[in-house]
């Protein structure tokens, strides 16, 4: 298991690289370009800057994650095969840069969904990421940004500025009657376009599940179950079609079975790298985020740990979202306290469970 930490770059993170590097047991990033849009070729330039600054602070960055799948890739236009050939572009560049696995997701429109960033826990005075749906009213999600806008309330639409309303409009009727199985036809086409280059360069994809592990607003959603992997990787032989199991968006549903999850998709090779994080049921399609702790939430961590020990010792993990405590400010879920805490505690259970 090896330990990373999520980097957004020294421009837009509020964790510098030497904080993580002093985490014990931290052996790299796993990086992003925030500044990228979904589409666009990353180029070994800006790949170089990233992973040069990682480097020189004793880190590795053998991960990147959310390289962003174009929305007309997942909505199948015919203008995909021009943002496939980009992806492919992408996959070569960070290759070289030594890259060995590419975290994606291919939720349509939207990315994770929260109605609260900082949703106080009472009983200690910390705060981290909430969901109740219904506190959505029944709303849509044009009426989310609408509010978003008026900063009356929590709600986050990660990439919807308002600013973009007709954009999304427009986006959301391209989704219109789209089943599952369609969407994950389109999946298959882009995974068809691009796992030969991974083949080629060693590069392993992990497809992150949705957050959370349901669909919202009507839309297609294809990575939130079991079942949903079965599907996922039934769709290429290539042991390079992979799942990103995030057990904080998987477990936002009690029916999802964790560890048994981890150790099905372990034995099959076809674990990429994970997420690990705790999460607290509150009710029905109602949770909040807990520290990594087991009693602290409604996941346990020693399982989770004992299934990838057991089936995929040898890939990526990092702690995922943290709770905001010790008077922290920062990027919600992305300060460094919270995450260090998790960070050390696995690598605690981890040293145990191996020596036992
Ligand atoms: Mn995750």
């Amino acid at each position: 298991m090896k330990m990373t930490f999520r980097w957004f770059g020294s421009r837009s993170d509020s964790v510098t690289l030497q904080q993580i590097r002093q985490i014990p047991g931290m052996t790299g990033v796993m990086g992003f370009l925030d500044y990228k849009a979904a589409g666009e070729v990353w180029t070994e330039q800006e790949i170089a800057a990233y992973t040069g600054e990682v480097h020189a602070a004793g880190l590795a960055c053998e991960v990147i994650e959310s390289v962003n799948v174009h929305e007309d890739i997942k909505s199948g236009l015919p203008s995909r095969n021009e943002y496939i050939e980009n992806y492919r572009t992408t996959i070569r560049n960070l290759a070289r840069h030594g890259v060995e696995v590419i975290v994606y997701n291919f939720m349509p429109v939207f990315d994770w969904l929260r109605t609260d960033l900082a949703r106080l826990i009472p009983e200690d005075g910390s705060n981290s990421l909430y969901f109740n749906e219904k506190d959505l009213d029944g709303m849509g999600p044009l009426e989310i940004v609408r509010r978003t806008a008026e900063a009356s309330r929590g709600f986050s639409l990660p990439g919807w500025e308002p600013e973009r309303l007709a954009e999304l409009e427009a986006t959301l009727k391209r989704y219109e009657g789209m089943t599952a199985d369609q969407l994950r036809q389109n999946l298959r086409y882009f995974l068809e376009g691009i796992l030969p280059v991974c083949e080629e360069y060693g590069v392993t994809m992990a497809c992150h599940p949705d957050d959370p592990a349901w669909p919202i607003f009507g839309l297609p959603r294809i990575a939130h179950s079991q079942a949903d992997y079965e599907a996922l990787v039934a769709l290429h032989p290539s042991p390079r079609n992979t799942a990103c199991l995030c057990t904080g968006s998987l477990g936002s549903n009690p029916a999802n079975d964790i560890p048994a999850i981890i150790r099905r998709f372990g034995q099959m090779g076809r674990v990429g790298c994970m997420h690990i994080r705790n999460v607290k049921h509150l009710g029905y399609r109602h949770f909040r985020e807990a520290s990594h702790l087991s009693t602290d939430g409604d996941l346990d961590m020693y399982a989770i740990v004992k299934a990838v020990h057991d089936t995929c010792p040898h890939i990526h993990v990092r702690p995922d979202h943290g709770r905001m405590i010790w008077d922290e400010t920062g990027r919600p879920g992305y300060g460094l306290y919270d995450r260090a805490l998790g960070a050390t505690y696995l690598n605690g259970l981890w040293e145990a469970i191996s020596k036992s």
